[in-house]
C-alpha cells in the first residue's frame, strides 16, 4: 500500500497497524462545539508574592476553582502513555484550549509520523528528552525544562519521539488558532531550559512560558493571546497571580499539593486540573511540608465555532473535509507529506 493510500485509510478510520490516527481519531473524536463571544479586558498588574501586608487577597474578583478533573491514564500514540485532562470527556475543551497531556514515555513508543492543522501545540519537558523531525526537515530534540512552541497552522507532519533512556515526561497543549491564524505558514519557537525567564519572590519560583508573572516576561509569541506559567512553592509560602479578566484558565497540579482559590478549599494533589471561574487573579497556598509545582494556563477565548477531528481543528465540517484531502493528495501546504517518512 502506498503512503497516501495508507493515509486515506487511517483517516477514513480503515487502517489495521499502525493505528495512530485512527486510535486519534476515536478517541479525541468528532468534537463540535459553539462558543459565545466575549469581551475581554486584559489587565497587566504588579504582582508579587511579598504583597501580603492585607490578610484579604488583593484582588477585586478573585478566581475559584469551578471544575475538578483527575487526568487518569490512558494510552495514546504508539505503546505511549498520557493523563489526558482538558480533551478528555469531561472537559471537552476549554476555548482556546483543546487538549492538555502529561505524557510519559520510554522508547520505543511514542508518537510517530502524524499531521496536524489548526492549532499550536506547546511541548513542555519536565524530565528527559524528546526529538522532533517534521517534513520540513525541521528537527531537533528537547530536554528537561525546555519548550517548543509549535504553530502548526495550514499544516505540519511530524514525529515526536523519547530521546533519552528510561521514562522521558512532559506536558503537550494544544492551543487552538483564530479562523485567519488556521492557515497561516507553520512556525517553531524553542526555548531551551536556561533562556526561559524566571523569577523567585517570598518561595514562589516562576518559570514563564508565556505571558508574565513576578516581574519575570517570556519572549513567546501567543498568536491566540496565552499565559502559561510553571510554578514551584515551597512549603509555607503563598501566591497571588493577576489573570486577566475575561480569558478562560486553569492549572494543572504536576508535583505536591496546594491550596487554591480559597484559603479554605480542600488541597489538590497531582495529576489534577482545575478549571478556574471568572476573576482577575490566582492566589495559591502551599500548607503542605513539601514544594508545590503547578502550571497556570489563561487564553482568550476565540468565540469560533470548533470542529474537531483528530489532530485536525477547524472551524467547519467542510474545512475538515478539506483538510483530509489536503493531506491525502499532498496540497494547501501539505505538499511534502507523500514523499516523507521519519527517520525514527
Ligand atoms: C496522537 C494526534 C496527535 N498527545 N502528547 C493523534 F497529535 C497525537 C500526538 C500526541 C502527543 C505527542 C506528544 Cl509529544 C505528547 C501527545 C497526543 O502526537 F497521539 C494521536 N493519536
Ligand atoms: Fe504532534
Amino acid at each position: 500500500m502506498t503512503t497516501t493510500m495508507m493515509r486515506l485509510r487511517q483517516h477514513l478510520g480503515l487502517a489495521s497497524s499502525p493505528a495512530i490516527y485512527t486510535s486519534a481519531i476515536a478517541r479525541l473524536g468528532n468534537n463540535t462545539a459553539h462558543h459565545r463571544r466575549r469581551t475581554t479586558r486584559p489587565r497587566i498588574m504588579s504582582s508579587s508574592a511579598s504583597d501580603s501586608a492585607s490578610p484579604a487577597a488583593p484582588f477585586e474578583k478573585p478566581r475559584a476553582v469551578v471544575k475538578k478533573v483527575l487526568a487518569e491514564s490512558q494510552p495514546e500514540g504508539q505503546g505511549a502513555t498520557v493523563r489526558r485532562s482538558i480533551g478528555r470527556h469531561e472537559l471537552r475543551s476549554l476555548d482556546p484550549f483543546l487538549l492538555l497531556d502529561e505524557f510519559s514515555v520510554s522508547k520505543p513508543a511514542g508518537f510517530p509520523d502524524h499531521p496536524h492543522r489548526g492549532f499550536e501545540t506547546v511541548t513542555y519537558m519536565l524530565e528527559g528528552a524528546f526529538t522532533h523531525q517534521d517534513f520540513a526537515g525541521h528537527k531537533g530534540t528537547i530536554k528537561t525544562g525546555d519548550v517548543q512552541w509549535m504553530t502548526a497552522g495550514r499544516g505540519i507532519v511530524h514525529s515526536e519521539m523519547p530521546a533519552g533512556d528510561g521514562v522521558q515526561k512532559g506536558l503537550q497543549l494544544w492551543i487552538n488558532l483564530s479562523s485567519k491564524d488556521k492557515v497561516i505558514e507553520p512556525r517553531y519557537q524553542e526555548l531551551e531550559s536556561k533562556d526561559i525567564s524566571r523569577a523567585e519572590v517570598d518561595g514562589v519560583e516562576a518559570r514563564v512560558i508565556a505571558g508574565e508573572a513576578l516581574g519575570a516576561a517570556s519572549p513567546v509569541y501567543t498568536r491566540t493571546p496565552t499565559m502559561y506559567v510553571d510554578f514551584t512553592m515551597r512549603p509555607g509560602s503563598r501566591l497571588h497571580q493577576p489573570v486577566p479578566e475575561g480569558w478562560n484558565a486553569f492549572v494543572y497540579v504536576v508535583e505536591g499539593d496546594g491550596v487554591f482559590g480559597r484559603e479554605k478549599a480542600a488541597p489538590t494533589t497531582a495529576h489534577h486540573c482545575l478549571v478556574l471561574g471568572p476573576g482577575d487573579g490566582l492566589s495559591v497556598w502551599n500548607r503542605s511540608d513539601r514544594s508545590l509545582r503547578f502550571v497556570l494556563v489563561a487564553g482568550k477565548p476565540l468565540g469560533e465555532p470548533v470542529v474537531q477531528h483528530g489532530p485536525f481543528v477547524m472551524n467547519s465540517r467542510a474545512e475538515i473535509q478539506q483538510a483530509m484531502e489536503d493531506y491525502y493528495y499532498g496540497k494547501n501546504g501539505f505538499e511534502r507529506a507523500s514523499q516523507w517518512s521519519s527517520s525514527a
